[in-house]
């Protein structure tokens, strides 16, 4: 049976960490806010399930999943349940462990994202805190960006398999995440990140070896791939940037 995946339909955001391992994987799924209110999809049916239809396990927000009568939201539990299913995790739980831990400090890296263009209020424009983002951005780029990009190199680097990839010698959720959060900094942060990424090596291979995984190719081409917009998480505000 096809997995049940909800999101925003207008956007990336934290819904395409999940888009990405099922379309590397081929898992069959239907992303249901983006389908027919006619056919009982669309963002309605969405809303329904966040209010408790057919289920006790509310999700707070999107992204989650359903899988029969498993309801998983968070993208990184979501990843954690997918993963071993669609053979994009490894088999032991030390390597499961670790692959959750890095894609919980990409959650982290990605609120951060968000908080330097909405640093005091989520349900404000942009233009009605601009002052505290340009602040909170500085900070960002300065400090974060280059503490959290420089951690995934030295995991790289620290990989007893090798550095091609982020766990173990094969592709997990984590790399492919990984590489989303790249794309993602580079369309909000097109000068910061590439300052950063140009003593990264390793971090930009992996993400240049994402990119060309024939199904994910795919993908990013066609009309399925969403994309980046001033909507999203990763926004370009060039008084952000620098
Ligand atoms: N911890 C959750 C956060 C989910 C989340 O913040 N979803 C956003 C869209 S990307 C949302 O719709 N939030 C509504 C809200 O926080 O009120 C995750 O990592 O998936």
């Amino acid at each position: 049976m096809a997995y049940e995946f909800f999101y925003w339909p207008e956007i990336q955001g934290r819904g395409e960490f999940v888009r990405l391992a099922l379309e590397d994987a081929g898992a069959a799924y239907i992303d249901v806010a983006r389908g027919l209110e006619s056919e009982g999809r669309g963002v309605p049916a969405m809303l329904a399930l966040m209010h408790g239809e057919g289920t006790s396990h509310l999700p707070f927000a999107p992204p989650f999943l359903r899988d029969g009568k498993t309801i998983v939201s968070h993208t990184a539990t979501i990843l954690l349940y997918l993963g071993g299913r669609v053979g994009l995790a490894p088999g032991d739980e030390d390597g499961r462990l670790w692959t959750h831990q890095i894609q919980l400090t990409i959650t982290d890296i990605v609120k951060e994202v968000y908080n330097s263009h909405h640093p005091i209020d989520e349900d404000k424009w942009f233009h009605e805190q601009k002052d505290e983002a340009v602040a909170r951005a500085a900070v960002f780029r300065r400090d974060r960006l280059p503490k959290f990009l420089g951690w995934f190199e030295r995991i790289l680097a620290a990989n007893p398999a090798g550095a091609d990839h982020l766990v173990g010698n094969f592709v997990t959720y984590a790399d492919l995440s990984l590489f989303q959060l790249i794309e993602g900094l580079r369309f909000a942060f097109p000068v910061a990140s590439e300052r950063e990424l140009a003593s990264l090596p390793r971090v930009t291979a992996l993400h240049d070896a994402v990119a060309m995984r024939p199904r994910l190719k795919a993908y990013l081409a066609s009309e399925r791939r969403v994309p980046f917009k001033e909507t999203g998480i990763f926004r370009r505000y060039p008084e952000l940037d620098g």
